[in-house]
């Protein structure tokens, strides 16, 4: 399987709700392999340049204010279309919006509090990963379903 990889997070309302073994569950079942995962608040200075891109929105403040206010599940997934697939499993931004069976859809309400953020493209998946992790923290290793995954 080619080594594509994606940052995925369970923000402190998706924490807090107790949802984190229901998304990891949802990424694991559908056949992604989890590369690295740590619990960690970010503080407000990290969690603004995360949100950089946003930063002229007029929601960025308390966007960022929300994220670094408690422990929020930081993972890297890998697999093939990761990234996109991975979004499709978020669902789109406003959970009003998302179908039912994505996370968002099923799980979340309103769009300040939508429990999960996953990288949108190539380039952002690696510049979060860079962010959230020393390179360290990947965990490289043959997954047994490997064959039958993929074939
Ligand atoms: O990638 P995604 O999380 O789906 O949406 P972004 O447009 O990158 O916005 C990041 C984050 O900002 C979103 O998950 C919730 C919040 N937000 C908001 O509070 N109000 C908006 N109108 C748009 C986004
Ligand atoms: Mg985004």
């Amino acid at each position: 399987a080619e080594l594509e990889r994606t940052f995925i997070a369970i923000k402190p309302d998706g924490v807090q709700r107790g949802l984190i073994a229901e998304i990891i569950s949802r990424f694991e079942r559908k056949g992604y392999k989890l590369v690295a995962i740590k619990l960690i608040v970010p503080s407000k200075e990290f969690a603004q340049t995360h949100y950089h891109d946003l930063k002229d929105r007029p929601f960025f403040n308390g966007l960022c204010d929300f994220l670094s206010s408690g422990p929020v599940l930081a993972m890297v997934w890998e697999g093939e279309g990761v990234i996109k697939y991975g979004r499709k499993l978020i669902g789109t931004t406003d959970p009003q919006k998302s179908e039912p069976g994505t996370i968002r859809g099923d799980l979340a309400v309103v769009v300040g509090r939508n429990i999960i953020h996953g990288s949108d493209g190539p380039e952002t998946a690696r510049n979060e990963i860079a962010l959230w992790f020393e390179p360290s923290e990947l965990v490289s290793y043959a997954s047994n379903a490997e064959k039958w995954l993929y074939g």
